[in-house]
């Protein structure tokens, strides 16, 4: 059945793929499926942390669980919800962001009754030395199987394990697209490029999905695998942890205020990520993006949606609203508030009352 004039399709020819988990939950099979009809239609809108805080209030200020400054904007929330565990690990009460992890329970809770898709990322702290995602102190080796940090190791998976287990409603699981160790080909983080081997890291990476869904029976987890942008010599395939660890290809690319680089590098590697994908017949996203503070006139409607547009992704995630000096989303008053209303209403961008629509 086709749908005209409104933003969502459906003709039914979703061939459900294999997943990397064999036990996976009905409901997270049921995302799959939701993010392949997404995909007829346009590309799901992602925000981090988009209900738990914005640029000027806090989730003190907001009882009523859901608030989104994409929502004070364009009278909808985004159809994607993206949250951070990093710290969880640790056994911390609230995450590294400061998002206690007992509202962002609810929250995830919350936007997953309304209809809303979840991803999550981990800025873990640095097993070895203690430091931050960002202390680039070798530490994958000492955590793999034999390493002096295992032990450690295991257990801040036990936590995660029992973090994604207790997300439910009644008795289902909610469905999580998971995208640890993200931007590996950048240095930046302690399991990126010159802190560790690519064997090590895809090491890392199976033995995480091993440890969460044979030793901890986590059953709702989507794996999505998300290099940063491609620099000359980066081969999107060097930390490819396999087949059958990955079930979502990603990339994250940023807008330095560059908007030119920035269009040649999402054009360039999307259309990777897009071939790879295709040949192994996996769903792709734009797992995140943005321009800091947004000083770009135009931005939304001009850099970005005519090169994603027919890009084929499932969705695209913008990063968090924190501060005045970070923020990715406009907020109530912001100068691109404008461009983002007129985002809004493209055929291709899929806000929470759009995906709401797809049937599946
Ligand atoms: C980074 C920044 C940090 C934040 C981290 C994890 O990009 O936004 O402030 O702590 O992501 O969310």
């Amino acid at each position: 059945m086709m749908c005209f004039g409104c933003k969502t399709s459906n003709i039914n020819d979703y061939k459900p793929p294999a997943f990397v988990d064999n036990n996976l939950s009905k409901n997270t099979k049921k995302l799959h499926e939701k993010l392949y009809y997404t995909t007829k239609s346009g590309f799901a809108i992602g925000h981090q942390d988009a209900t738990a805080y914005g640029v000027n209030w806090g989730y003190e200020d907001n009882p009523n669980l859901m608030r989104s400054d994409v929502n004070d904007v364009v009278r909808d929330f985004p159809a994607v919800f993206g949250f951070e565990i990093g710290h969880l690990e640790l056994g911390n009460s609230m995450s590294l962001d400061k998002v206690p992890f007992d509202r962002m329970k609810k929250l995830i809770i919350d936007a997953h009754n309304k209809g809303g898709i979840i991803t999550i990322s981990w800025h873990l702290n640095n097993p070895s030395s203690g430091g931050s995602s960002w202390d680039k102190t070798a530490a994958v080796h000492d955590i793999l199987k034999g390493g002096q940090h295992r032990e450690k190791y295991e257990l801040w998976v036990s936590r995660i394990a029992n973090f994604f287990n207790s997300l439910h409603v009644d008795s289902k699981l909610v469905p999580i697209i998971f995208r640890p160790f993200h931007e590996m080909n950048g240095s930046w983080f302690w399991w990126g490029e010159g802190n560790c081997t690519s064997e090590d890291y895809i090491a890392l990476w199976r033995d995480t999905v091993t440890l969460l869904k044979d030793k901890h029976k986590v059953h709702n987890l989507l794996y999505a695998y998300s290099p940063n942008k491609l620099n000359p010599d980066d081969n999107y395939m060097t930390y490819y942890p396999g087949d059958y660890y990955v079930d979502i290809l990603g990339i994250d690319v940023y807008d330095f205020k560059d908007s030119e680089d920035y269009v040649k590098s999402i054009i360039h590697d999307l259309n990777i990520v897009k071939t790879i994908a295709g040949e192994k017949n996996k769903l792709y996203a734009f797992t995140e993006t943005g321009s800091e503070t947004l000083s770009t006139p135009n931005w939304f409607t001009e850099v970005l949606y005519p090169n994603i547009k027919d890009s084929g992704i499932s969705w695209v995630l913008f990063w968090r609203n924190a501060r005045i000096d970070h923020h990715y989303m406009p907020y109530k008053g912001h100068p691109i508030e404008k461009d983002f209303v007129t985002f809004e209403k493209l055929p291709k961008t899929l806000f929470l009352r759009d995906i709401q629509k797809i049937k599946y």
